[in-house]
């Protein structure tokens, strides 16, 4: 999707120009699952007007692509969203204008998975985890989704439970078996995740153990990060750049945090952080000295893995992708050319006045600007709040069974 050349527009070109990626050349994926009645482990809310099958969640997906047209995928959750004909669902989201985008694996809520999935000392159990993963490598095939993405709930609760490094050898065999079965042009992402479910040690808890094991896999193998998955005061941007240097780099699952693994709408509590995060990729595009990293950041995948317990769910991720617009907006306005010449005559003060420049800059004209031009309302928050959209669908999902996690 993204290309260089779109995105090195010299510091000389208008503002508008140099942001102009964050409209046309930006593609940015919507999960199913964040439209679903989701909470916290004390409570589920229900809402009006949530999709009971997973056409309704594609729809969904579809509202936000036409009222901020930067939408271009959905990704899947399975077992929560199969169906039994996926090239027909293939169809349904195409007519629609959206591919299907990662398949994730779901190997942490059937009552097998108690002690762990690939990981589990029970060759039987880890057997059927690989086989899960192997069918979303399959449905990956018939929906032409471009990753099969495993996060996994695997891990311990208490010292001595069982034994590590035994769990660290199960999970890098287990995705061995799994590996082959990748469809062609399909890539593996592999998430990692401080803590949770388990409690007491995961068994992929952060970059560098994921990056180890996609290395174990082959090229094909790449890290996600999840944002919310990292302890507190992690300096996430650095991560990225390394794996962005390491050409490992898959993709992430976008999402705000306070404290823990909050899913809240992404740039909602540390706008700045995700700005960092922003940059790092923008400028790993820009850098033609560095073809690893250039490749690897044009390829990189933005999904949003959000959950919205309390507020309506649609305006919501409305609002979640003018976030993480406007944030690479401000990234793409880093004159990079001044940067590094301050970076280069040690002008501490210089090199950070040129990123909080970038970040202080109000690009929300200008995006609106952008978006009439291409026939789309200034703000689609405030479009979609006036069109009575929200109402219709209460309406027309009155009755059956919300999809959600109660
Ligand atoms: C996990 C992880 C996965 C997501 C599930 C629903 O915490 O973030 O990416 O698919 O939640
Ligand atoms: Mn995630």
């Amino acid at each position: 999707m993204a290309t260089i050349a779109a995105v090195a527009r010299p510091a000389s070109a208008s503002a508008l120009d140099r942001i102009d990626w964050a409209m046309s050349g930006i593609e940015i994926e919507i999960p199913s699952w964040g439209f679903v009645n989701t909470g916290t482990r004390f409570r589920v809310f229900p809402q009006a007007g949530v999709p009971r099958t997973v056409q309704e969640k594609i729809d969904d997906a579809a509202t936000v692509r036409r009222f901020t047209g930067i939408v271009g995928a959905v990704s899947l959750h399975i077992p929560w969203d199969k169906v039994d004909d996926y090239g027909a669902l293939r169809a349904y989201a195409a007519e629609r204008g959206l591919r299907i985008g990662g398949i994730n694996s779901n190997t942490f809520q059937d009552l097998d998975y108690k002690l762990g999935s690939v990981c589990n000392p029970d060759p039987a159990i880890r057997a059927k985890a690989v086989r899960a993963i192997v069918e979303c490598c399959e449905i990956a095939a018939a929906t032409g989704a471009n990753a099969v993405k495993v996060w996994l709930g695997d891990g311990t609760n208490y010292p001595g439970q069982d034994d590590l490094r035994w769990r660290r050898h199960r999970l890098v065999e287990a995705l061995r078996e799994v590996y082959p079965h990748l469809p062609d042009g399909v890539r593996l992402y592999l998430e990692y995740k401080l803590y949770e479910p388990a409690l007491y040690s995961t068994d992929v808890q952060d970059w560098g153990q994921s990056l180890a094991v996609c290395r174990a896999l082959g090229d094909r193998a790449g890290v996600c990060v999840d944002t919310g998955h990292h302890a507190m005061g992690v300096n996430i941007e650095q991560i990225v750049a390394a794996l962005l240097a390491e050409g490992r780099l898959g993709g992430f699952d976008l999402n705000d945090k306070k404290y823990g693994d909050d899913d809240l709408m992404v740039g909602s509590i540390d706008p700045y952080q995700l700005f960092r995060i922003a940059h790092e990729l923008v400028n790993a595009m820009r850098d033609e000295t560095d073809p690893v990293a250039q490749t690897c950041a044009n390829q990189t995948v933005y999904m949003l893995d959000q959950c919205h317990n309390i507020e309506p769910k649609l305006p919501a991720m409305i609002r979640s992708v003018m976030n993480l617009q406007e944030t690479i907006a401000k990234a793409l306005l880093v004159d990079r050319d001044a940067l590094l010449a301050a970076q280069a005559a040690g002008d501490v003060l210089e090199a950070n006045r040129q990123l909080q420049d970038a970040f202080s800059t109000d690009v929300r004209p200008l995006l609106a600007e952008l978006r009439v031009a291409r026939g789309l309302a200034a703000d689609p928050y405030r479009a979609y709040l006036d069109s009575g959209e929200a109402a219709e669908r209460e309406a027309a999902r009155a009755g059956g069974t919300a999809a959600g996690w109660g």
